[in-house]
């Protein structure tokens, strides 16, 4: 069974546990002897069932289960015991009081944690029980009239309330500063000049609002880079200087540009508030970083960012090997294989419509049979899509830019990409048709790839993909070997347990995405030190599913059996655990957040900073920079 199962069936068991426990009390409460010991029992049943569950949940890791053991399952199991005891001793009069206890008990054991989030703290835990005490003191006076003791039970509970709350409003011990900051970020620059051989590519990039138009004709109203969205495609070859000039026409909000999965120098990771302050309208920046990682990669404003990508501010960084043979026209398509059919597909939603690059609708292409093809699909969303390719077998030849090993031929299996992750499909072209359909879902855009012009789309669309496996990159390809693994010694061991919860966010309370209980910018840094080799665990208790990402490090994923799988964004599903690891080899203060921009912005953001490093003067403002 699922975690995401256990997760539910304990709650179901648990609410049972809340009627029967209440039902006992209310029976009580009108003198049903018989229903009051047939519903007790029935609740002392179902507690010992829960207890059960939650040890085999607790198998699946601590953070499912500590609110549950340390909290929840003692206090009902304490109170209903007190119940069932005055019920066998002193009959069902007497036990009215006791089996509200066990039921107001069972209820905030449930909802406490369901409002507040993993892990339950002290305070947390003493509101709670103040919360339970204070309900049946409630139910007490109400079955037993003015002659119930609850008036000077009462302050007691509220005390004990007030303590509670207060301990949880305690400011948490933010990391300690250590030592003197050697170097601030805006130091840390990209260089001047490109590699040996390399040549300086110039790219001027203007932000601005415009009305784009969709293949079918649709206008949107987008925010764009230079007019289009997606904003021009950025390429270049290993080893080139890549050189970018940002201007902000009208987004007042402000813009950047962050180069997802591009591990840049710090002072070129466009994170405002941490790296830059935003580019306002009349603004400008200049980022420089060398092309010295190869494959597929896109660029996206960072400032509010969940507002600015959704409506455009984004586009597409390739960067391909240095050709051998100098023939290839290196400045129209720098490093292009002129045989291969290199087709870069950003995936988004404007205002609903699911487009690949600016076709919304069918998108067609007659090659020559034979002819590779590479497609480098990258989603621009803040939630996964599924990618399938109908008509051929291909290879997953790169994950997030990063050559897999060996990757084995696919067929007949879908391929999940997580918001900001890329995926690069390889095939020669067959004799019929190919397309790669979005969510399974044929009228949404669609790439056609007809080998043979006598063949009919047809064959390829009654191809239902639906019922298609997710392909495991796990377990894809072949191992190689790599810089370091599972059983390395780390220096640096951190866990993240993204949750939902009642945290700060910016200051301002709300039900927020959290990390291990906390809201940005309360959520503690992980501090490394310039070559640590680092592990991170990436818990998800909630039932939304976080991509997660981390700004200038791409980590390797450990435990797989296949092609080792270096990501830079990964999708942490609904009771999912993930390991993974990085060597801290790139000094600065670094974003590491959830993906789902609406989840960033509502707290799931905290930050990798490296010892000896602070941000720069003035940068922080505007400060609600994610
Ligand atoms: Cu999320």
């Amino acid at each position: 069974m699922s975690t995401l199962s256990l997760i539910a069936v304990d709650l179901l068991v648990a609410l049972v546990g809340v009627g029967t426990w209440l039902g006992a009390a209310i029976a009580a409460a009108s003198g049903r002897t018989r229903a009051t010991r047939f519903l007790a029992v029935s609740a002392v049943a179902v507690t010992l069932v829960r207890v059960a569950v939650v040890g085999v949940l607790a198998g699946r890791g601590w953070w499912f289960v500590q609110e549950k053991v340390v909290f929840a399952l003692p206090l009902v199991v304490l109170v209903g015991a007190v119940a069932v005891v005055v019920l066998g001793t002193r009959g069902v009069a007497a036990a009215v009081v006791p089996l509200y206890g066990a039921g107001f008990a069972a209820a905030v054991g449930v909802l406490s944690p369901l409002l507040t989030g993993y892990p339950m703290g002290v305070g947390q835990a003493l509101a709670s029980l103040a919360v339970a005490a204070g309900a049946t003191l409630l139910a007490w006076r109400f079955t037993a009239g003015p002659a119930a003791p609850t008036r000077r039970l009462l302050v007691p509970v509220i005390v004990l309330g007030l303590v509670g709350v207060g301990l949880e409003l305690l400011p948490a011990s933010s990391g300690a500063a250590d030592g003197p900051i050697r170097t601030v970020v805006s130091e840390l620059r990209g260089p001047a000049t490109p590699a040996p051989g390399g040549s300086v590519r110039r790219f001027e990039l203007a932000a601005r609002k415009a009305s784009i138009t969709l293949a079918s004709g649709t206008l949107v109203e987008a925010w764009t880079y230079n007019g289009s969205a997606p904003g021009p495609e950025i390429t270049a070859v290993e080893g080139d200087l890549i050189e970018v000039t940002l201007t902000n026409v009208d987004i007042e909000s402000g813009v950047t540009l962050h180069w997802h999965g591009y591990d840049v120098p710090n002072a070129e990771d466009g994170a405002p508030g941490v790296t830059q302050a935003a580019v306002l309208p009349g603004g400008r920046h200049v980022y420089r970083f060398l092309a010295d990682q190869v494959g597929t990669y896109w660029y996206h404003t960072h400032q509010v960012s969940s507002e600015g990508v959704r409506r455009g501010l984004f586009g597409a960084l390739v960067v391909r090997p240095r050709p051998t043979d100098a023939g290839a026209d290196a400045d129209a398509d720098p490093g292009a294989d002129a045989d291969t059919v290199d087709l870069t597909l950003p995936v988004h939603t404007f205002d609903g419509i699911v487009t690949l690059g600016t076709h919304d609708g069918v998108q067609e292409l007659t090659v020559a049979p034979g002819r590779p093809v590479r497609l480098r699909v990258i989603n621009t969303d803040s939630t996964p899509h599924r990618v399938s390719l109908v008509g051929t077998e291909f290879r997953v030849v790169a994950v997030d830019g990063y050559d897999l090993h060996e990757p084995g031929l696919v067929r007949g299996e879908a391929l999940r990409v997580p918001a900001g992750g890329r995926v690069d499909l390889s095939f020669p072209v067959p004799d019929g048709a190919v397309a790669l359909l979005v969510d399974d879902d044929p009228a949404r855009a669609t790439l056609w790839i007809n080998g043979d012009r006598a063949s009919t789309v047809d064959t390829a669309a009654s191809v239902d993909t639906t019922g298609w496996p997710e392909l495991n990159l796990l377990a894809y390809g072949t191992p190689a070997p790599t810089p370091f693994g599972p059983d390395s010694a780390f220096d640096r061991d951190f866990t993240l347990v993204l949750d939902r919860g009642l945290a700060l966010v910016d200051g301002v309370p709300m039900f927020a995405q959290t990390v291990n209980g906390a809201g940005y910018p309360n959520i503690p840094d992980q501090r490394v030190r310039e070559g640590d080799l680092v592990r991170v665990t990436v818990v998800n208790r909630s039932i939304e599913t976080h991509p997660w990402h981390l700004h200038g490090h791409r980590v390797l994923v450990l435990g797989t059996t296949g092609s080792p799988l270096w990501l830079d964004t990964f999708d942490v599903r609904p009771g999912e655990v993930w390991r993974v690891a990085f060597r801290a080899d790139n000094p600065g203060i670094w974003m590491n957040h959830c993906h789902n921009l609406d989840h960033a912005s509502q707290g799931m953001v905290l930050h990798l900073s490296y010892e000896g490093v602070g941000s720069p003067e003035g940068v922080g403002t505007p400060h609600h920079g994610h």
